[in-house]
């Protein structure tokens, strides 16, 4: 990419978009479009090819995108299929129209199948029964993938999809019905701790296992796969290790230095029992992950006391 480029990053304002925009101005590039939901619906297609048309960016982020946890995803699944596939549709098909160099696409780890085999590669895609709490989001994303290789094979048109595992960090949604497990963890115990309550509840039973990986590093990755990688081919990105939801809690109440009880709240889901990603293809690239969950953890704790806990 061309340090006067124009770049559109889409979802600018959400926990991935605005940690590309921030790893984009750290490395000089100065020529970003940034629109608002307010300003830019994506999921009305005359406004996507109206901003399009008009802007004409060279590269494309897509981090615009309808997300969320586990409960989220189970109870409001319309919302989730709809609006996903809304936005990748219009985004890509106006990119290509208006002369994108090049579009990154993102999936996520939770769209391989439920059960593949662990650590999952890329192919493992579409190979088993998908995780049923997430399946309408699953089915959007794999139709994003699958339109981005079409568009490569029919139009040449240079899109590249990355699969990333569960991410944490600044900017990220901390609404505990809405959030993904870390996020709401720091909330429930630093909640905990500032008004001594006795227990906090963890959804599931706590054996579940799941990758981390904190969003500057993603960010990261994309740049360098922006700059880099030519394939229509999946890439994941991810860490290569994963840990338990019971010893991610405990981690979490170290580090905000809550000192009650844990209680397991078994009515929730516990959704898929693994998914950790096979990351050997960007690992054979150059990449690699550098920031510990530990030490990840703990700064997204001080963002959220500095942001929202007060
Ligand atoms: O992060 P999470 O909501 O999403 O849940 P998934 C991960 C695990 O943490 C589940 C447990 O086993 C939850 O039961 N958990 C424990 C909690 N306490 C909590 C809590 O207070 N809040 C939440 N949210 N979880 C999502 C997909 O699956 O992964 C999305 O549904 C998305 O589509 C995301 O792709 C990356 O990792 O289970």
């Amino acid at each position: 990419m061309e340090k006067d480029a124009k770049i559109y990053v889409a979802g600018h304002r959400g926990l991935v978009g605005s940690a590309i925009v921030r790893k984009l101005q750290a490395e000089g590039f100065a020529n970003l479009v940034l629109r608002t939901r307010a300003e830019l619906d994506l999921t009305r297609q005359a406004e996507a090819e109206a901003f399009f048309a008009e802007e004409r960016p060279a590269y494309v982020f897509l981090a615009a995108a309808k997300v969320g946890g586990i409960l989220a995803n189970d109870t409001r699944p319309g919302d989730f299929i709809r609006d996903n596939l809304l936005i990748q549709t219009h985004v890509i098909e106006a990119a290509r129209q208006s002369g994108v160099k090049k579009l990154l696409f993102l999936g996520s780890s939770c769209i391989y199948p439920k059960l593949a085999p662990q650590p999952m590669a890329e192919d493992c895609l579409l190979t088993g029964p998908l995780e049923p709490t997430n399946e309408p989001y699953a089915v959007a994303k794999i139709a994003g993938l699958t339109m981005a290789k079409a568009y490569r094979k029919q139009y040449g048109f240079n899109a590249i999809s990355l699969m990333p595992t569960n991410l944490y960090g600044p900017g990220d949604n901390f609404d505990l019905a809405s959030s993904h497990v870390l996020a709401a963890l720091l909330r429930k115990f630093h909640e905990a701790k500032a008004t001594n309550a006795p227990t906090v509840s963890v959804w599931g039973t706590g054996a579940p296992r799941r990758e981390f990986l904190h969003v500057d590093d993603l960010a990261d990755a994309a740049v360098f796969l922006m700059e880099r990688y030519e394939s229509g081919e999946l890439i994941n990105v991810g860490v290569g290790e994963d840990i338990a939801i019971r010893d991610l809690a405990a981690l979490i109440r170290e580090v905000v230095g809550y000192t009650g009880d844990i209680v397991y709240d078994a009515s929730k889901p516990d959704g898929t029992p693994r998914k950790l990603l096979d990351v050997s293809r960007l690992q054979a690239l150059g990449w690699r992950a550098r920031i510990s969950l530990r030490e990840g953890v703990a700064a997204t704790y001080a963002w959220y006391c500095a942001n929202h806990g007060g």
